[in-house]
């Protein structure tokens, strides 16, 4: 196995020294970009090129050849475990992802297996397998799952919601019922990460983008408890080194110092918070990774530089921060706008770490 030539990202994660801040874009393969746009239409529909490993490889490739970014993500979805479930997935033009079979009552919840990562899953095993070989220790692969919590809202309420009905229905009306889905999703989504791990993904990252619209307690108890599941099940060392973990929810300032408390490497932050609020309360314990607010990337250049220095200087000096925006890239965004984005923090970072 060759040796990383740009291990900045992993070294940030686990808050060694590095000589600038690493970057890279959430969602950073995508329909902002004309060539992802092409093969898209190409392909079809967004889960052939998922099911495609050759696809989802070239799509992963597309922003490292237009941007210096220090790490690329799997092109793939969170989605895919309850498609191996069973619960038939599909794309309808401009709406967003649907399931045919959405899982509504214990009895649903009870049919439900663990996917063998390799057997229903293998296609996303073996993107991994081929992107890796594509980056030829270039940059680390990232890797990443969504947190039961996330998953089970689009289980339980057949696609995307606006105000979780039938999922914070089941979850106060039949709470061991939710309780046992999401222990069904912790499993699955730890042998998922093990399984990508195992094929090559150098660092995971959970996605609980949903978190954030819980109580405090109700957090607690159905989302962060699982992930903290999750964590505790994970490989953390392969090919010689240590995989790092981040999780981030959505929104979730002030439980960051909680999360802290998981044994994850680092945590996803948005722009609500303020990343030198978010340090002082996880107390260097972890890395941080965010936040700039995608919108930003509407604005100009000088603009998207401005907000870049009022960021690095929030964390300020020292290491453990991994520059992001605050959630995926928009579709409608200039790539030209990212380029001066990520030239921004490749031209700004390296004066905090001096
Ligand atoms: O081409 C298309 O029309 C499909 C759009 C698309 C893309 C490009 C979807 C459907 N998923 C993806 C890729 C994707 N999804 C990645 C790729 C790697 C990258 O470049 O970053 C990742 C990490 C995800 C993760 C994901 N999917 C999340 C968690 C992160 C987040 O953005 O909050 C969620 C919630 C999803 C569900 C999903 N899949 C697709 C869409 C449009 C959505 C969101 C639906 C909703 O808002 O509820």
């Amino acid at each position: 196995m060759s040796t990383l030539q740009n291990d900045l990202y992993l070294r940030a994660l686990l808050r060694e020294p590095t000589e600038r801040t690493p970057i890279w874009m959430m969602r950073q393969a995508g329909r902002y970009l004309p060539e992802y746009r092409e093969i898209r239409k190409e392909a079809g529909d967004f889960m052939t090129l998922c099911k495609n490993p050759e696809l989802a490889c070239e799509v992963t490739m597309q922003p490292l050849r237009r941007f210096p970014l220090d790490a690329a993500i799997l092109f793939s979805d969170i989605l895919t475990i309850p498609d191996a479930m069973g619960l038939g997935l599909y794309f309808e033009a401009g709406e967003g992802p649907k399931f045919e079979r959405p899982v509504r009552d214990l009895a649903a919840i009870n049919k439900l297996g663990v996917p063998d990562p390799e057997q229903e899953l293998g296609y996303v095993m073996n993107a991994v397998r081929t992107i890796r070989r594509e980056l030829k220790g270039s940059v680390p692969l990232i890797g990443f799952s969504g947190s039961p919590w996330t998953l089970a809202t689009y289980m339980v309420e057949g696609g995307s919601t606006k105000n979780f009905s039938e999922v914070k229905k089941l979850m106060f009306a039949e709470p061991q019922a939710m309780h046992k889905l999401l222990d069904t999703l912790a499993q699955s989504v730890t042998s998922y990460l093990n399984a990508q791990i195992a094929a090559g993904a150098q660092a995971v990252m959970v996605f609980d983008t949903w978190g954030g619209v819980l109580s405090p307690r109700d957090y607690r108890e159905f989302s962060l408890r699982y992930m903290q599941q999750i964590v505790d099940g994970l490989t953390r060392e392969n090919e010689g080194r240590r995989v790092p973990v981040t999780l981030f929810t959505k929104n979730a300032g002030p439980w960051l110092d909680e999360m802290a408390k998981t044994g994850a490497d680092a945590l996803g932050v948005d722009w609500t918070t303020d990343l030198a609020d978010a340090r002082k309360l996880v107390q260097d314990k972890v890395a941080l990774q965010g936040n700039m607010d995608p919108s930003m990337l509407y604005a100009s250049p000088a603009r998207i530089e401005e907000e870049v220095a009022t960021i690095l200087a929030s964390y300020g000096h020292g290491h453990g921060h991994v520059f992001n925006l605050g959630h995926g890239i928009h579709p409608q965004v200039d790539p030209d706008h990212a380029a001066a984005f990520i030239e921004a923090v490749h031209k700004l970072s390296p004066a905090y770490h001096r």
